[in-house]
């Protein structure tokens, strides 16, 4: 799949993504040399004082959103939270997969009046023998739409063309014919329909594109206030904006009387599994969390410096970020925010944290620790958190017969999405929402 995905990668110039099966240069894989750390707590606020009762929770959350926003990921705007959106039904409910599934493709258009600003094309799939409103698994694609199956039907939407390694401007092109189904694996949506629940995904550039320079190309001008022009310290950068669509994109789901409005599941892979952390951080219509190697300023650990810092993250993705987030560079165990507080803002929604045993740069044990740490709010809650607190063995899911709200796996392989994840995802939806199929 590595070949496949760095051909589209040139293609459709948009990821170039790191090896993430070692290490990059300057960088020591040996997590014995690991320093010692101590994790921010989630259940102490700021000034010292405890968070001793469920009912402390809900101040505390507030605390912890707002320094995630300071911090990383800027601001969702006011406005923003309350643009008119306008629908646009482009096709409707058209037998496909062999009869498998009915498609859908909508517009959501971010302006009731205009049809040039930035917009979202939303794909839908339902299964097509499933009756009542059904569930659904939304996430936001890297490369189009059309890549995440080979079905003819989808629309080659516009995707951001750039080569690689040139800085010429950035400009939106169809797709070629041949980036058709490229990421089919990384996806798996038959599997998904074959077990009942619907499917919806959205190409993250639509939103704003993954560049450097790409913030006069996507969303965020629309909501820049009166004469500016560039970011503002804790404005938002491309991990708000693209968390922000699939909350836009949900506001469509609830209106879609084949949907079960509150049997949203979000997932998302890498830079978009922490686009949809923090969309889920942020909009509790999110009901399911299925989050694949988020990695650092995901649900991974900063303090235990291993794999990725803020430094290569603030170097190589200024874009992602708000402007403060430049303020951390090298002091990971100062930054007042961690993986372990970002899962503990899904608490006490269910969550699934998943980790790749070559996937070092995300360093899977961080995520494992966030997961153990966070499954204290989750009790707090009334909640079952992560049921061990021993890193388990490779393809051995944490889980247990009963209803879990925490769930983690390491599996064999490398930074990617698989039908193994997928499994243990659908899995945990059955588990939540009962056996469709
Ligand atoms: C890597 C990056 C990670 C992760 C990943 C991806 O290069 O260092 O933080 O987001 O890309 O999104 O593929």
């Amino acid at each position: 799949m590595m070949r496949r995905t760095l051909a589209l990668a040139v293609l459709l110039a948009t990821v170039p993504s790191l090896a993430h099966a070692q290490m990059p240069a300057g960088y020591d894989p040996d997590e014995s040399h690991i320093q010692p750390y101590t994790l921010l707590d989630p259940l102490t606020f700021s000034d010292g004082s405890r968070v001793n009762t469920a009912a402390d929770w809900p101040r505390r959350r507030t605390e912890l959103l707002r320094l995630f926003e300071q911090n990383v990921y800027g601001r969702t705007p006011e406005a923003a939270k309350h643009i008119p959106l306008r629908f646009h039904v482009d096709e409707a409910d058209t037998p496909a997969l062999g009869g498998k599934a009915l498609r859908r493709q909508i517009t959501v258009y971010f302006s009731a009046r205009r049809e040039d600003g930035p917009k979202e094309h939303l794909l839908l799939y339902l299964p097509a023998n499933a009756h009542g409103p059904i569930p659904v698994v939304i996430g936001l694609n890297f490369f189009g739409n059309q890549t995440v199956l080979a079905d003819p039907g989808i629309r080659l939407n516009p995707v951001w063309a750039r080569a690689q390694h040139t800085t010429g401007p950035a400009h939106l092109e169809t797709p070629a014919e041949s980036t058709r189904g490229m990421q089919t694996q990384e996806w798996q949506v038959e599997k998904v329909l074959a077990r009942g629940y619907a499917f919806a995904t959205i190409y993250c550039g639509d939103i704003d594109p993954d560049f450097t320079d790409s913030i006069q190309l996507g969303v965020r001008p629309l909501f820049y206030a009166p004469g500016q022009t560039a970011p503002a310290a804790e404005d938002w950068g491309a991990l708000g904006t693209w968390a922000w669509g699939l909350s836009r994109a949900v506001d469509y789901l609830q209106t879609d009387r084949h949907v079960a409005p509150h049997r949203i599941a979000v997932t998302g892979h890498s830079r978009l599994g922490k686009a949809a952390d923090w969309a889920a951080a942020q909009d509790p219509r999110f009901a399911i969390i299925l989050s694949t190697e988020s990695g650092k300023a995901g649900q991974s650990l900063y303090r235990r410096r291993y794999g990725e810092d803020i430094r290569h993250l603030e170097h190589s993705f200024p874009h992602w970020f708000c402007q403060n987030y430049a303020k951390w560079v090298g002091r990971e165990t100062e930054i007042p925010v961690d993986g372990n507080l970002m899962l503990s803002l899904l608490a006490p929604r269910p969550v699934y944290v998943a980790s790749a045993k070559d996937d070092l740069w995300s360093d899977p044990r961080g995520e494992f620790l966030s997961a153990v740490d966070a499954s204290r709010v989750y009790r707090l809650l009334g909640h079952q958190g992560l049921v061990t607190t021993e890193f388990p063995p490779v393809d051995h899911p944490v889980d247990t017969p009963v209803q879990h709200d925490v769930a983690y796996h390491i599996r064999t392989g490398k930074h990617d999405v698989t039908a193994y994840d997928w499994d243990q995802y659908l899995s945990f939806l059955d588990l939540h929402w009962g056996r469709r199929q």
